[in-house]
């Protein structure tokens, strides 16, 4: 006798579950959400990068595709929130609040500065470009949270499915955000509050420590001439510290410098004029000379036009000037030579690593994920009569496939979603747990890294979760979730078992 086929992977079976469904539907609202699902699950993983009005997330967004495209600074279009997407076509559609798409081409390879409508009629604006990552995933910048606008706010918040308007049932609703790059400003006293509100972003959508990470931008600015990097590192261990369990890595990133090391725009003029900068060798001139952006423009003993030095300061900053003079002592002469001193310099590796690496090869899961919460959202829709019986038939299979024991690592980031929302308090130990699965995306791979025998490593974490999940305070849920880890511990053991 043969072996029973194995399960169809996640997402086809979701992509079933939305393709039943949209058979039994008639138009209506219902019909437009499950057609966005389905969408969803087709397209690539959405990785959208938040933050603060002016943290440098469209800098990063820059970085992170290679070219200098995300409206950086003033402009309409950093008004709205931007999608990029992989294209052979280039052009950017306008997405109306109303439906309406108009079609614009870029400008020169950059955004256009006009969206040719009012920017409270645009929703969102969909740009495409034939951009290799692009192949991969979507990476979408946001306006921005806590913003001088209300408007630039909730498209934010819409965008993660996060509105504020509680338990908001739309076809809007659907959740874009697969994985988030989130910026934290500057950090001063109000601190402490932007991190105990943070754990409110992941409101209704599916992100948790597996899919989210915070970085710390613009550290040059903190560092007022010591190594940003090395002055940023002890805050980023304590912002990790007090977001354990929300976010997975908190990486300390000098934007700028990422940009320009990133973004085909540094040109070999400008290694020259980075050779003008360092030809000025008197350690105290310099130390005069790149006091400020000022001293920058004035020091007259720097034989180089002035639009030539406010180039340099816009692609580099003060920090990425001394980098780059550092970068000249050491011999750095052509583009290339400095390309390499600003990537390093800038701590980009190690965000890319997690956003193309880590994102992209959790990537089914993240997305079936937000599938099965959208499609449970739609089985609760109550404004669409016509489709009520389709809707409600739909819970039935949405559980079975919930509890099929082949689909842990889905129950596993459930588990983490409600860590990183603050709706499941767990000692230590069993935090630690919850944030090396969600990283790993599964527990045979958190076994197997930790010191000592795998098998007794599975065991003690079964003993662990099931102590503690058979404890009488616990709520149902507790206990329901505290079985989800333990069964996966449980699993990796009778495997271990199995194999001798
Ligand atoms: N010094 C410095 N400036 C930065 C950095 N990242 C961004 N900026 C500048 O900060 C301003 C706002 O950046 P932008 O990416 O538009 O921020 P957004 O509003 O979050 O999209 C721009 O002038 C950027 O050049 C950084 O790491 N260091
Ligand atoms: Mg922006």
């Amino acid at each position: 006798m043969s072996a029973p086929p194995p399960p169809p992977p996640l997402s086809a079976r979701l992509r079933q579950l939305c393709d039943d469904l949209i058979a039994h539907l008639v138009p209506g609202p219902a019909l437009t959400m499950a057609e966005l699902i389905r969408a969803k699950l087709n397209a690539p993983l959405t990785v959208t990068v938040a933050g603060g009005v002016s943290s440098g997330k469209s800098t990063l967004v820059n970085a992170l595709l290679g070219q200098r495209i995300a409206a950086v600074d003033a402009g309409e279009c950093t008004r709205v929130v931007s999608e990029f997407r992989y294209g052979t076509h280039e052009r950017v559609e306008v997405v109306a609040t109303n439906g309406n798409v108009s079609v614009l081409p870029l400008v020169r390879g950059r955004m256009p500065s006009e969206l040719g409508m009012p920017v409270d009629q645009v929703a969102h604006l969909v740009v495409y470009l034939s951009n290799a990552l692009l192949a991969h995933m979507a990476v979408v910048d946001t306006p921005g949270l806590n913003t001088v606008t209300e408007v630039n706010e909730e498209a934010t918040a819409n965008f993660l499915g996060i509105s504020g308007r509680e338990g908001e049932q739309t076809a809007g609703a659907v959740s874009k955000a697969d994985a988030l790059v989130f910026l934290l400003p500057l950090l001063r006293q109000a601190d402490a509050e932007v991190l105990r509100g943070f754990a409110k972003l992941f409101g209704d959508s599916t992100l948790s420590s597996a899919s989210a990470i915070a970085v710390l931008s613009k550290i040059d600015r903190l560092a007022k001439g010591n190594d940003p990097l090395a002055a940023a590192a002890p805050i980023a261990e304590r912002v990790g510290g007090e977001l354990r369990g929300v976010v997975s890595a908190v990486i300390p990133v000098v934007g700028l410098l990422a940009e320009t090391a990133q973004a085909a725009v540094f040109t070999e003029a400008d290694a020259r004029a980075l050779l003008a900068v360092a030809a000025v060798d008197d350690p105290l001139d310099r130390d005069d000379m790149l006091l400020t952006a000022d001293d920058f423009m004035r020091f007259d003993l720097l034989e180089l036009d002035g639009p030539s030095r406010q180039r340099l300061l816009s692609l580099l900053d003060l920090y990425g000037l001394r980098v780059a003079v550092a970068a000249a002592d050491a011999g750095a002469h052509t583009a290339s030579d400095f390309l390499k001193a600003f990537d390093s310099a800038s701590g980009f590796g190690s965000l890319r690593e997690v956003v193309v690496r880590r994102f992209a090869g959790q990537s089914e899961a993240f997305k079936a994920h937000a599938a099965l919460n959208d499609l449970r959202r739609a089985s609760y829709l109550r404004t669409d009569a016509d489709n009520l019986r389709a809707l409600r038939a739909l819970r039935s299979p949405l559980e079975k496939l919930e509890l099929d024991p082949a689909f842990v690592q889905l129950r596993l980031l459930e588990v983490a979603n409600a860590v990183s929302r603050g709706e499941l308090k767990l000692p230590d130990e069993l935090m630690a747990d919850v944030v090396a699965l969600a990283e790993a995306g599964d527990a045979r791979a958190v076994v197997s890294a930790a010191a000592g025998d795998a098998k007794a490593g599975a065991a003690a974490g079964a003993a662990r979760w099931s102590g503690w999940g058979n404890d009488p305070r616990r709520s149902p849920g507790e206990a329901r979730m505290a079985r989800v880890v333990k069964d996966a511990f449980e699993a990796v053991w009778f495997e271990l078992e199995r194999r001798g």
